[in-house]
C-alpha cells in the first residue's frame, strides 16, 4: 500500500512538475479618452500599468472574451475584437497619442508565440472568426495587424479590416520573444467598435510563457491523481 502511495505521489509530481509554473496576475485597465482607428475609427484604447504588480519581468500576457455572448455583432465577428496590443513606456491618456507609438518590438503573431484559442460565434456562424487564417485556428497578421491601432469599424464585407475576433470565450496568449522589464511599462490595447466588449473580458499578465500541456503530462498527472483517490477511497473508506 505505501509503495503504491509512492507511486501515485511520484506521477502526480511528474504531472504537475511538466505543466507551466505560471504565476498570472489579473489586471486592469482604464478606458483612455477619445476613439482611434482606420475608416469608421471607433477602437477604443485600454491602459494598463504593468510596474509595481509584483512581476518584475514579463514573459506572456493572456487577454479572455468572457462577454457571454453579449454586446458587439454575431458570425464571424462575434467576441472581443482585437485591434492591437503593444507594450511602451510612454505614458498616453487619449487613444490618438497610444495610435502614434511604436510598440516595442517583442510579440511574435505566428502560432509559434501567438496561442489563440477561439471562442463560438453566436449564429448565423460563418466558416470562420475575422481575422484568423485558412484553418481559422490561427491569427492572420495580415489582416488582424495586432501591432498596429487600425482596425475598421465595421461589420461590411468588403470593408472590416486590421482586427481579430476572438468569438464569446475565446483566449488568445502572447508569449514575448524576449522578457521585458516592467518598470515603468504600460500595456495598451484596442477594441474594435467600442460596443461594450471589453468591459468584461480579463487580462493576465505572467512572468512565464504560456504552454499548452502536452496531453501526455496530463495524462501522467490524471494517473497520478486516480491513484491517490483509489488509495485515499480504499484507506478512508
Ligand atoms: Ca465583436
Ligand atoms: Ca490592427
Ligand atoms: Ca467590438
Amino acid at each position: 500500500m505505501k509503495q503504491l502511495t509512492t507511486l501515485a505521489l511520484v506521477f502526480a509530481a511528474i504531472g504537475w512538475s511538466t505543466m507551466a509554473q505560471a504565476i498570472p496576475i489579473n489586471i486592469t485597465a482604464a478606458k483612455l479618452t477619445g476613439l482611434t482607428g482606420g475608416s469608421p475609427a471607433n477602437t477604443a484604447v485600454y491602459r494598463a500599468d504593468l510596474d509595481s504588480l509584483g512581476i518584475a519581468d514579463l514573459a506572456s500576457i493572456t487577454i479572455r472574451d468572457n462577454s457571454s455572448g453579449l454586446g458587439g455583432a454575431t458570425g464571424q465577428f462575434s467576441g472581443f475584437d482585437l485591434d492591437a496590443i503593444i507594450l511602451s513606456g510612454t505614458y498616453c491618456t487619449d487613444a490618438g497619442c497610444v495610435a502614434g507609438l511604436t510598440g516595442l518590438a517583442v510579440f511574435d503573431y505566428s502560432p509559434a508565440s501567438t496561442l489563440f484559442t477561439m471562442g463560438s460565434q453566436r449564429p448565423p456562424s460563418d466558416p470562420r472568426l475575422f481575422g484568423t487564417d485558412a484553418s481559422g485556428t490561427n491569427v492572420d497578421d495580415s489582416v488582424a495587424t495586432l501591432g498596429i491601432f487600425d482596425g475598421n469599424s465595421t461589420t461590411a464585407i468588403p470593408g472590416a479590416d486590421g482586427f481579430l475576433s476572438m468569438g464569446d470565450n475565446g483566449t488568445i496568449s502572447f508569449n514575448l520573444t524576449s522578457l521585458v522589464s516592467t518598470t515603468d511599462l504600460y500595456m495598451y490595447f484596442g477594441e474594435v467598435g467600442d460596443n461594450g466588449e471589453v468591459a468584461a473580458s480579463s487580462i493576465e499578465i505572467s512572468d512565464k510563457p504560456v504552454t499548452v500541456p502536452a496531453p501526455a503530462s496530463l495524462a501522467l498527472m490524471g494517473l497520478g491523481l486516480v491513484g491517490l483517490i483509489a488509495f485515499r477511497r480504499r484507506r478512508f473508506g
